[in-house]
Order: structure tokens, then C-alpha cells, then sequence
């Protein structure tokens, strides 16, 4: 779209400090991706989507920055990337709605984060929640993105983009770009450390079943001598033993190894070498993510004026396509 590259699109919500998960399923692929010379990048604080569920509001806007800081600490260089938040481009919310019309209460109604948020929060089950494919389908047309590294747990909605758009599509000509998923093999669902039969997540209420990503080197080792394991008591990467698989993938994932090399760097050791193992790789790895992250937070100006650049970038590119679809809808266009 920008020149002869295709174009790269991802984002993560707001809703609290991003775990392991975050960082390994789709984080850490975003840095690899960007570093390829083949990709013109965007990657969104989605601030929007975190409204869904109910939020303290000096909370929600201190880790939208904190997010920011995170994704440049981690690798992500603003001058190549464009880092920017959804709700400073008011495309996303307009496309949104546009959107809305082309989807379907079916499809919505089977989307299984929208249960699962739902059950999670039943005292608030809102129409944002229900609609959020819609604006996430949005985020990703906008750009005309040709890839979207996702964990997993995002590949329903990534399909009903793809849905959408091709809808779309058939009714009023090639106006968006049908985006594929990307998904890393062994890291698109890090589980939880306490049940390792469910996907590690911000919002869990069990503060050592996640790795945040600001967690201190004492804090991710003590989580993961309590990780939830077996009684078998052998390092094999199987699915009756799902904490370990889990474990392998993550030390394998940090170590850049396959599981079948991890199995067999362990080979003979008890759970505790390797629960200890898995933790100071993945302190080690976070170490200098924290000291770039102190670094950034003494460089307000810094940060407002990438903030700004990229925000006027994301919008140019976010209007040239909101504005052909608004046309090919038929709304007239503005005079302004
Ligand atoms: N456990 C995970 N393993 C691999 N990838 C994961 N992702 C999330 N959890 C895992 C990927 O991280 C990206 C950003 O996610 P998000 O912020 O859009 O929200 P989410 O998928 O709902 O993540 P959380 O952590 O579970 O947030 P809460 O608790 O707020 O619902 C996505 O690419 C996602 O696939």
C-alpha cells in the first residue's frame, strides 16, 4: 500500500500489564516481523476495545502509556514502526460502525471470546462487547494489512474479518485487502501457570498464573516454582502433561529451541532444575525490556512527539481508506 511492501497490522488491548503470553504469542513476533525489511508495520494501543469492560479511568489511561513505553522497550523501533493509540484516529470508530451494518447477529452471537467475556462479566455485558469484531475487523481493513500476528485465541475474529472484508468486497469492488493470520507454532497459546489448561490472561484474578511483563526476577521465579505441573515427574512434551508442555514451550520459545531440544537439554532433571530454568530465562529476557521501559519514562517529550508523528501517519493512511468506503456507500462527501 505505502510502496511495494505489504503491509503488517496488530494491536493489544489496554487492560492491564501484558503477561508472558502477550509478549511470546504476539508481541515478540511483531519485533521479529518488524525487523523484516518487507513489511510496513502498524501497531495500536487498542484503548477502545478496552472500554468493553469497565475501567478506572486514570488506571486505563496510565497503562495506555505504559503499553506505548512497553512496545518500544521491547524492540519495536517507532521511527520504522508506527506505534500509535486507536482512539487518537477517529477512523477506527467510524469504520466501526460502517462495519456493524455488515455483520451479522449469527455471527457475533458465535464468537467465542464474546461467551467467554460475557460469563466472565455478567454484570455488564455490553453492545461494545458483543460488537467488538466489528471494530477489530475495522483496526485491520483501514490499514489494508496484509498480515496480522495474533496467539490463537484471536484466529475466530482474524476469520471474521476476513469474512467481512470479503463481503464487502463482493458488493462494491476491491476495497480492502484480505488479511492472513500469522501464528507462531509453539507460542500461540501460553497457558496459565496454575491451570495449564486455560490461556494465560491480563485480567486473571490469580495473581501467579500470569508472568507480567514488569515483573521483578524474584517475583517470575517464585510464580514459576509454583506452576501448577503433574506427578509423572519426568519432562516429556505431551499433552497429559500440559503444565510442563507449556513450560518446554516457553523455555523453548526464550531459548529459540524446539521442544524436542529442550526435552532433551533436560533430560534426566527434576521439575525444580527446570522450573528454575524456565524462570531465569525468562527474567533474563525481561531485564533490559525494564531498564529501556525506566529509560523511556524520563523521556516524556520524546515519547509525545513519536506519539504525534505516528498518529498523523495512522490517520493519513486509516482516512484514505475510510474515505473510499464512504464513498462507495454512498454518503456524501465532505466539504469542509
Ligand atoms: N496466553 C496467550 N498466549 C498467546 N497469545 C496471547 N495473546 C493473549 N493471550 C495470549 C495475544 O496477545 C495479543 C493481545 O491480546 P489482547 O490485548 O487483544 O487481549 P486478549 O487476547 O483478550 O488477551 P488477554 O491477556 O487475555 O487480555 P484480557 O485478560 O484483557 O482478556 C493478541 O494477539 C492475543 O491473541
Amino acid at each position: 500500500m505505502l510502496n511495494d511492501k505489504k503491509v503488517l497490522y496488530s494491536a493489544m488491548q489496554s487492560t492491564g500489564v501484558i503477561t508472558l503470553g502477550n509478549y511470546m504469542g504476539a508481541l515478540d513476533n511483531w519485533i521479529k516481523l518488524s525487523n523484516d525489511d518487507n513489511y510496513d508495520c502498524f501497531f495500536c494501543v487498542a484503548d477502545l476495545h478496552s472500554l468493553t469492560v469497565r475501567q478506572v479511568p486514570a488506571e486505563l489511561r496510565k497503562r495506555g502509556m505504559d503499553l506505548i513505553k512497553l512496545y518500544i522497550a521491547a524492540g519495536l523501533d517507532p521511527q520504522k514502526s508506527c506505534i500509535y493509540f486507536q482512539s487518537h484516529v477517529s477512523a477506527h470508530a467510524e469504520l466501526a460502525w460502517i462495519l456493524n451494518c455488515f455483520t451479522y447477529m449469527g455471527e457475533l452471537n458465535r464468537m467465542t471470546q464474546f461467551k467467554d467475556k460475557s460469563a466472565k462479566h455478567a454484570n455488564n455485558i455490553n453492545a461494545g462487547l458483543f460488537t467488538y469484531p466489528a471494530l477489530m475487523a475495522a483496526d485491520i481493513l483501514l490499514y489494508q494489512s496484509d498480515l496480522v500476528p495474533v496467539g490463537v485465541d484471536q484466529k475466530q475474529h482474524l476469520e471474521l474479518t476476513r469474512d467481512i472484508a470479503h463481503r464487502f468486497n463482493e458488493i462494491y469492488g476491491d476495497v480492502f485487502t484480505v488479511p492472513d493470520a500469522y501464528i507462531g507454532k509453539t507460542t500461540a497459546k501460553i497457558q496459565s501457570l496454575q491451570d495449564p489448561l486455560k490461556k494465560m490472561s491480563k485480567s486473571d484474578e490469580n495473581p501467579n498464573a500470569s508472568i507480567l511483563l514488569m515483573d521483578d526476577t524474584d517475583t517470575i521465579i517464585r510464580k514459576f516454582k509454583k506452576a501448577v505441573t503433574d506427578s509423572v515427574g519426568e519432562i516429556r512434551y505431551s499433552d497429559e502433561q500440559p503444565g510442563i508442555k507449556n513450560l518446554i514451550n516457553i523455555y523453548g520459545a526464550v531459548n529459540n529451541k524446539t521442544p524436542e531440544e529442550v526435552v532433551k537439554e533436560f533430560e534426566g532433571k527434576g521439575y525444580g532444575d527446570f522450573k528454575l530454568a524456565v524462570g531465569e530465562s525468562v527474567a533474563d529476557r525481561f531485564k533490559p525490556i525494564h531498564e529501556k521501559f525506566d529509560q523511556l519514562s524520563k523521556e516524556k517529550d520524546y515519547l509525545h512527539k513519536i506519539l504525534k508523528e505516528n498518529d498523523e501517519k495512522a490517520a493519513y493512511y486509516a482516512n484514505k481508506t475510510l474515505r473510499k468506503v464512504k464513498k462507495k456507500v454512498g454518503l456524501v462527501e465532505n466539504f469542509r
